[in-house]
């Protein structure tokens, strides 16, 4: 079977970084784990081609040469899934398909032959039987979990590197936290499972082994889930093989509950981590309580958040406005928390109520689900019908997006943020692009935009007060520039 595996393209967004990547000459941010890793589930002797559409094009002569296409994706890549089916029911192909949008959707997609829904490790090799067999069904699927213990190392070299800004890696799946908007339990599980730190070094000496020296990011729903295994074997380990090396730097997502473990925050920079991801939310502690963000409560967030800067680990954060006990002066708050917390990279997006999670329930109950998810985040639309009404919603969102990203209170923002942090131990290695990207970040920003009196005025504060965030500061002035693109093209019509 020669079989391609196809990763549909996703639109202009908040997370698609598509702007700032154009600086460092890279096509996408991370590569489409999900389908390396399906990619070492597939039988060895299939030649496979894997076609990320982020990167590069799906070419007539793709299509000819295969017999299969397997394609995955997330729901805020819908529109490209649906023309990527087109084209293999076009050219005869048998079509597979799996993945959050497949899991999420199926019966959206006429055209697909299979469904392999759900953890491809549990639901794949039944396909595969049947299909040997000859009597492959429509849809697999199952309300099971997979020991991610036995999921083999991602295929690295389906992929050009040299494409991406960063690589990702996967050591656990699952939450421990129940938070009523988030689907993550429903699609991984409440229980967290993880891979074994042996596991984690060999696909690290993967990708290590092909020539990647950037950053990577640990995809995890949320690392801490196990603190005790990550001080006891993980961190250590990767302590260990970061020795003589140069380091790696690592990223990841974790909730905010690591502000109270200091040994954890300590071990985690020593392994190299510079920067994690928390869903924040919110600084109303009535919504928090609604939405049930337990971790989130019954603590000074601020300090929270500053605890972990200083610790040496940049914070980006997820927050969310349009929750019931949201009143309108929750834009005018989240804008003074944010701005106080340094927290440069704030994705904030309206409440949405996900397929599958209790919101959605509950709103469906309640008669106000109103719409389907776009998948993105951060495009100001909303599924649900909010209480303090859909307008003043969309109006406060806007207003606020448009403070946050204005070039002052965005580089106001990242010195608040410059001034706590400690500093990463790893660096991304400075190449030939990142010196470029240098210059050009001088020029499109520094000359031609119309942040170039913060950019140069940060530029000339990091060099003589914190010469050694330099780098660091180049990508945050880069990352504001994609945010303000994005925003201009899709909140501020
Ligand atoms: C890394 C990541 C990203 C990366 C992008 C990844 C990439 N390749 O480009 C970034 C940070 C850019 C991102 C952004 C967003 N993401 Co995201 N992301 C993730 C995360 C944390 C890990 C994905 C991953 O690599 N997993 C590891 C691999 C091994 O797992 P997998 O992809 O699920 O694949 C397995 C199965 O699904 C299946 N499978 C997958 N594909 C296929 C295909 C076939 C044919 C078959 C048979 C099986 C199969 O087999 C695999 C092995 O079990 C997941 C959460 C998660 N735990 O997966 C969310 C997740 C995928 N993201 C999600 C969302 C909503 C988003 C955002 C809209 C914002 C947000 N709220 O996070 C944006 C939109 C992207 C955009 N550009 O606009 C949702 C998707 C829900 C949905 N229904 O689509 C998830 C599930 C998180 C969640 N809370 O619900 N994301």
């Amino acid at each position: 079977m020669k079989t391609l595996l196809i990763y549909p393209e996703y639109p202009d967004t908040f997370w698609s970084f598509k702007h700032a990547l154009k600086f460092v000459r890279k096509r996408a941010a991370l590569p489409p784990l999900g389908l390396l890793t399906l990619g070492a589930m597939l039988p060895e002797e299939w030649p496979k081609k894997l076609v990320d559409l982020n990167v590069t094009k799906l070419t007539e002569k793709d299509l000819a040469w295969a017999d299969c296409a397997f394609i995955s994706g997330m729901s805020v890549q819908r529109i490209s899934a649906h023309e990527t089916i087109a084209r293999c029911k076009e050219a005869g192909l048998t079509i597979v398909a799996g993945g959050p949008l497949f899991t999420e959707e199926h019966d959206q997609f006429e055209d697909v032959d299979h469904f392999v829904l759900n953890e491809a490790e549990l639901t794949l090799p039944l396909f595969l039987a049947d299909l040997e067999k000859g009597c492959a069904q429509h849809i697999y699927e199952t309300p099971e979990f997979c020991d991610i213990r036995k999921t083999p190392s991602p295929l690295w070299e389906l992929i050009n590197l040299k494409h991406y800004a960063s690589m990702s890696i996967q050591f656990s799946r699952g939450c421990p936290f129940n938070c009523e908007f988030c689907n993550v339990t429903a699609l991984f599980g409440h229980r967290v499972r993880m891979k074994t730190a042996e596991q984690i070094i060999a696909e690290l000496d993967g990708m290590y082994n092909l020539g990647w020296r950037g950053q990577v990011f640990f995809v995890d729903d949320n690392f801490i889930g196990d603190k005790g295994y990550l001080k006891d074997h993980l961190l250590p380990a990767l302590i260990q093989w970061q020795k003589g090396r140069r380091e790696i730097p690592f990223n990841t997502e974790a909730s905010v509950n690591l502000a109270d473990d200091p040994e954890l925050m300590e071990m985690m920079v020593k392994a190299g981590f510079d920067a994690v991801f928390i869903g924040i939310e919110t600084p109303n502690e009535e919504s928090l309580a609604e939405c049930n963000k337990k971790q989130n409560t019954n603590r000074n967030l601020l300090e929270s958040v500053k605890l972990i800067q200083r610790a040496g680990l940049q914070v980006t954060g997820g927050f969310i406005v349009g929750f019931d006990s949201d009143t309108p002066s929750i834009f005018q708050r989240q804008i003074e928390f944010i701005q106080k917390s340094g927290i440069v990279t704030a994705m904030v997006g309206l409440l949405n109520a996900p397929p599958g999670t209790r919101l959605y329930k509950r709103m469906r109950e309640e008669g106000r689900l109103i719409d389907f998810t776009s998948g993105d985040n951060a495009d100001g639309t909303t599924n649900i019908l909010p209480r303090m009404g859909l307008d003043i919603l969309r109006e406060g969102y806007a207003n606020l997006m448009q403070h946050l990203y204005a070039p002052d209170y965005y580089y106001k923002r990242a010195m608040t943020f410059l001034r706590e942090y400690k500093g990463p131990k790893a660096r991304t290695p400075l190449d030939f692009q990142r010196l470029l990207a240098i210059v050009r970040s001088g020029i499109r920003l520094g000359i031609f935009g119309k942040e170039r009196f913060q950019y140069w005025k940060i530029m000339f504060w990091t060099l003589f007060r914190r010469p050694a965030m330099l780098p660091l500061t180049i990508t945050l002035a880069i990352y504001g520039y994609h945010f303000r693109k994005i925003f201009t093209s899709k909140i501020a019509q």
